[in-house]
């Protein structure tokens, strides 16, 4: 990808845990990259194709001097979602922020912090069956496009499927989910779970019938066997009412685990 740079900006600011630091403030420099794809901006020299690289030096400047954080960590977080909030062209950005005048009692030349952050792509299954099913799942699809640090979001098809999973139950209306977030898939799970909070889900049965169920299906090429984060969801494979939406969404995107595309996947589940 392309790169926007933004080196060395110097910026008075407050930051730091003692109050001396918050009241007198001090200098911080902050060395941005905005990643982002300049291709059409530089064929049509026309800058309503990029991003502004001085609004973008006015934002971060205007926001780390209005905001006072304990920590550059803190600063540094919250100064780079302003960017990918604001710039929708920028996918990802690295953000240094440096305090060379650090209360350290060393001499040093500068302390730092540097992340990097961007818009990840996620896909999701929904699923409900009880109550009026459609309207638990459009109103959770309507919390997400309402959620600025969810964006591009597109939703397959709804369809009745049977109880998968030997629990007796009311069919399923199924459906999944891409979107793109700046959530990490912790803090994405956190969200659904909220969303599924609010349909009065209550978890009785495992498998059981429900209100919501918002299971995160991908997250990028992001791999964990963690119990309560597991991705890609460990029985996707195995369930038609997963795959023939995502069949609709992405039949290309490949499963980092098992090497195959969603196609192949739901075509070999119907042999
Ligand atoms: N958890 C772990 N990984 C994930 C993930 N990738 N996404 C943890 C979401 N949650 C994940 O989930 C239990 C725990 O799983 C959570 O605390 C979370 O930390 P839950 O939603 O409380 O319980 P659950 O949904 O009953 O269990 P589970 O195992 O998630 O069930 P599934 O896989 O969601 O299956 N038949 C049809 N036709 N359609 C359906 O939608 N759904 C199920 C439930 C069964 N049969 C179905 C359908
Ligand atoms: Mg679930």
């Amino acid at each position: 990808m392309d790169e926007i740079r933004i080196d060395n900006l110097e910026i008075y600011a407050g930051h730091g845990v003692y109050a001396q630091e918050n009241a007198q403030g001090q200098p911080f420099f902050v060395n941005a990259v905005l990643y982002t794809d300049t291709r059409k901006a530089g064929r049509e020299d026309e800058l309503a194709f990029s991003t502004h690289y001085g609004e973008a030096a006015h934002l971060i400047n205007q926001y780390l001097r209005e905001h006072t954080f304990r920590l550059i960590e803190a600063a540094a977080e919250n100064a780079a979602e302003q960017i990918l909030l604001r710039f929708p062209l920028v996918r990802s950005l690295e953000l240094e922020l440096c305090k060379p005048r650090a209360p350290i009692g060393l001499p040093f030349s500068s302390v730092s912090v540097k992340i990097s952050r961007g818009w990840k792509r996620a896909y999701l299954g929904v699923g409900s069956n009880m109550g009026n099913r459609r309207e638990y799942i459009e109103r959770a699809v309507r919390r997400m496009e309402e959620n600025p640090k969810i964006r591009c979001l597109r939703c397959s098809d709804l369809i009745v499927t049977p109880p998968y999973g030997g629990v007796e139950q009311e069919d399923f209306l199924n459906g999944a989910v891409e979107l793109e977030t700046l959530y990490f898939p912790d803090e994405l799970l956190r969200f659904l779970q909220s969303l599924e909070e609010e349909a009065e889900r209550v978890r009785t049965v495992r498998w059981g019938p429900r209100t919501l169920d918002l299971d995160i299906l991908f997250f990028e090429d992001f791999v964990s066997d963690d119990p309560s984060l597991t991705v890609p969801h460990p029985d996707l494979h195995n369930r038609r009412f997963v795959l023939e939406p995502l069949s609709g969404l992405c039949p290309y995107l490949r499963h980092p685990v098992l090497g195959k595309s969603i196609r192949q996947l739901y075509e070999e589940l119907g042999k």
